[in-house]
């Protein structure tokens, strides 16, 4: 066991840092290299009932700090999951489904689906920012509950929820009670910071095409919207649900402010579609001596220990 292995909801990760679902996992050749990789999951990309292309390009621009995209969830269709679990099994290593539906129906029928397949951890996506004419489900507290309530009896593999950015602490609330009335097991905080805008001043212009240049926002200048989540959910739940940080997660150390924030795991995006597949193994490395240096032997003695002035 190594000084960074850790627990999701019940499941073992070999270690602290995985893939966030979003780039480089929708395509069953991408997902295989995540399973060679030294991602400690393999998260898939959300999916849809059926195939989608996703937005019109260009979509997703790389900034100085991060990027700004509209995807508009281009995905192979769930069934095509559901089929990709059998052979990435064979990788050893937790597979964690994405949804997410256009409707109530669209998340009852994926999870129920997921719920029978081989995968380690459903994640039910409440926050894809980047479809017309569909807001984000989690800033509605109504919906979210429907959902919830029509989800919870499915099966017995975990479901946790990737949530928006919450800048209030009575948003977090109200969430924090649905999450622990409806017994959801781990919650991935935070998805992109939803319909920013990035303009080019050269060009007085957007750049990203899709819904007039609002877009997603994401890598390091989302860090702390992240950790704050990450911390706030911490100590409403209690400990009682598991937690992904994600937003920003460059460097071990980036990491091990998610861990002080109470992250039982992080989830890159951002640097894992500029870097590539070696930043897993980069990123663990570094929290590793991180951890050495301060004389930390696992992620459970550090976790949450965030300390107050
Ligand atoms: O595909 C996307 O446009 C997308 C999704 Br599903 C999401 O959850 N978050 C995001 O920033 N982009």
């Amino acid at each position: 066991m190594s000084r960074t292995s850790t627990q999701v909801a019940g499941v073992k990760f070999d270690s602290y840092i995985c893939n966030a679902s979003g780039p480089l996992d929708a395509s069953f050749e991408e997902l295989q290299s995540l399973g060679e990789s030294k991602s400690s999951a393999i998260m898939m990309k959300s999916c849809t009932i059926e195939p989608r292309e996703g937005n019109p390009e260009p979509r997703y621009v790389r900034l100085p700090h991060g990027a700004i995209q509209s995807m508009g969830l281009p995905n192979l269709g769930y069934k095509k999951y559901l089929d990709f679990v059998k052979d990435l099994k064979k990788y050893s290593k937790p597979i964690i489904a994405s949804v997410s539906g256009l409707s109530l129906d669209d998340y009852v029928v994926m999870v129920k689906e997921f719920q029978k397949s081989d995968v380690d951890l459903i994640e039910v996506n409440l926050s894809c920012p980047n479809i017309e004419g569909k807001p984000q489900v989690a800033y509605d507290f109504e919906q979210s509950e429907k959902i919830l309530s029509a989800i919870r009896n499915l099966g017995k593999k975990p479901l946790g929820l990737k949530l928006p950015p919450y800048n209030d602490f009575s948003f977090q609330k109200q969430m924090a009670e649905l999450i622990l009335k409806y017994d959801i097991k781990f919650i991935t905080c935070i998805n992109s910071i939803g319909n920013t805008l990035v303009i080019d001043p050269e060009k007085e212009s957007t750049i990203i095409k899709p819904k007039r240049g609002f877009g997603g926002l994401s890598g390091e200048y989302i860090k702390p919207v992240a950790l704050a989540n990450v911390r706030a959910f911490y100590e409403l739940l209690n400990g009682k649900v598991s937690i992904f940080g994600v937003g920003g997660v460059n460097t071990g150390s980036d990491a091990f402010e998610f861990l002080l924030a109470g992250a039982d795991a992080v989830q890159v995006g951002t640097v894992f579609e500029k870097e590539g597949s070696g930043c897993f193994e980069r990123i663990n490395m570094e929290l590793e001596e991180i951890l050495l240096k301060k004389g930390y032997d696992s992620i459970e003695s550090v976790k949450g220990n965030l300390k107050y002035l």
